[in-house]
């Protein structure tokens, strides 16, 4: 068995979110997010739970901190929920809310955790929202006050910063499925959110920048391997417009100050709602790139396509050659190797983090209360091997956050998938450690482990 063994100094870490882990959803002088409001929406959720009390962390983040201690963590990627900074989305700062993640940030740093904040997980004010949302290009200076008020209270203490998570995901499934909040389904809304999320990444960034120059500034972006179905030509085309639009197309913008070149008919950008000088302001020179990643997307031409996305937005179909989540994810570890160095080769060797990667096992504590979650534990395995693989080739990888500290809400499926380290009883609050979480520790603690 040859050894993974990582570079000295590789940040290893776990991530949550916001909304899926804090609850107190209406605590302390907390606005309304577009998540409180789906959740409450009868039928948006298979469940019918919702992140009112989730994991609780709003009053358990010393336990949420003390597991990250258990495991020999050095870095915690959490998100700071923008309605318990400015309620309506504008105006002047909620000191209690603020209070929260100063509290959390200053145990981070007591325990010598590395405090690792996303600005933006999906939980958008709702007023915002009834203001036009992310469609709405005002939305991206709202963004940028929003992000300032923050950083002007924390940046003294917290030196790296994610803007956006995900953002191709929560605006496709936000905006074109419609399973994710605010619920819609309206391709010209889905354009003009991609185009005003690109604009508030480049304010965004040129605020944190204004504020304190010494930031270290990202954002996380969901990315897949994207594979043609075939050997035939239209497969690989239709992939390497997927990749454009699924991988980079926030990233090209911010890195280049250009859209890549996606859709087969031209990128619409009068639909998007683009405007003279507007490829300046999207521009973020970028200190790292996130990278989250869980699987690989197979992507099939298909017959009289005028863009050419092969199966965009509904077909993003995993392999099948692969062993299986119980979310019914493939488990494919080389698809993490070949998107980090791909993206190290187009990018010119950029600073990555993976931040976020992971499974879903419903493994339950055993009659002596032991989660024996093996199949997460060959999972990190492999996903690990991989990002040694990608390093050894020249990848720039200084840390890893797996998804996710504990088990949480996880969206659209409620409580009913399982990531975490810590298995959660829901109904009593309970915690445990599961035998995935210790192994996760030990490798923490080792900075490598038996191949
Ligand atoms: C995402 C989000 C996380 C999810 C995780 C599992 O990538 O969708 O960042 O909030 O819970 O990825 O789906």
């Amino acid at each position: 068995m040859a050894r993974v063994e990582f570079p000295k100094g590789f940040h290893w870490g776990v991530a949550t979110a916001s909304y899926q882990i804090e609850g107190a959803w209406q605590e302390d002088g907390k606005g309304e997010s577009i998540w409180d409001r789906f959740a409450h929406t009868p039928g948006k959720i298979q469940t019918g739970e919702t992140g009112d009390v989730a994991c609780d962390s709003y009053h358990r983040w010393r336990d949420d901190v003390a597991h990250l201690v258990d495991m020999n963590l050095t870095s915690y990627r959490f998100s700071v929920a923008w309605p318990r900074i400015q309620p309506d989305g504008r105006g002047p700062a909620n000191a209690k809310g603020l209070d929260y993640y100063a509290r959390l940030v200053d145990a981070l740093l007591e325990a010598g955790i590395r405090p690792f904040p996303t600005l933006y997980h999906w939980d958008l004010p709702q007023a915002l929202d009834e203001a036009g949302g992310w469609p709405e290009r005002d939305t991206a200076e709202r963004f940028a006050d929003y992000a300032s008020i923050v950083v002007r209270a924390l940046g003294d203490r917290v030196s790296d910063w994610m803007l956006f998570n995900e953002p191709s995901v929560f605006t496709t499934l936000g905006y074109v499925l419609g399973v994710h909040a605010p619920g819609v389904q309206d391709l010209d809304a889905f354009l003009r959110a991609t185009h005003t999320v690109n604009l508030a990444q480049g304010a965004g960034f040129r605020a944190l920048r204004s504020i304190r120059p010494d930031l270290r500034i990202g954002s996380a972006f969901n990315m897949s391997a994207c594979e043609p179905a075939s050997d035939d030509p239209a497969d690989a085309e239709a992939a390497e417009r997927w990749h454009r639009l699924l991988n980079v197309w926030f990233v090209e913008t911010a890195l280049h100050g250009r859209y890549p070149d996606a859709f087969a008919a031209g990128n619409p950008y009068d639909r998007m709602g683009v405007r003279d000088g507007d490829m300046e302001l999207v521009k973020a020179p970028l200190d790292f790139l996130g990278i989250n990643l869980y699987n690989r997307t197979i992507v099939k031409a298909l017959p009289d396509d005028p863009n050419g996305l092969g199966a965009f937005p509904s077909g993003a179909t995993g392999g099948s050659e692969g062993p299986r989540t119980d979310f019914d994810w493939e488990v494919w570890p080389d698809a993490l190797h070949d998107v980090l160095v791909r993206i190290t080769r187009d990018y010119g060797r950029p600073v990555l983090e993976v931040t976020e990667n992971g499974c879903s096992y419903a493994d339950g504590p055993d009659a002596k209360g032991v989660v024996n979650d093996t199949r997460r534990i060959e999972f990190f395995r492999g996903y690990l091997a991989a990002v040694a693989r990608a390093i050894e080739a020249g990848a720039d990888v200084r840390g890893y956050h797996a998804w996710s500290l504990m088990d949480n809400f996880e969206w659209a499926e409620g409580f009913s998938q399982r990531f975490g380290f810590v298995h959660v009883d829901f109904g009593t609050g309970q915690r445990t450690l599961k035998e995935s979480g210790r192994w996760y520790g030990r490798v923490a603690g080792e900075n490598g482990f038996e191949g």
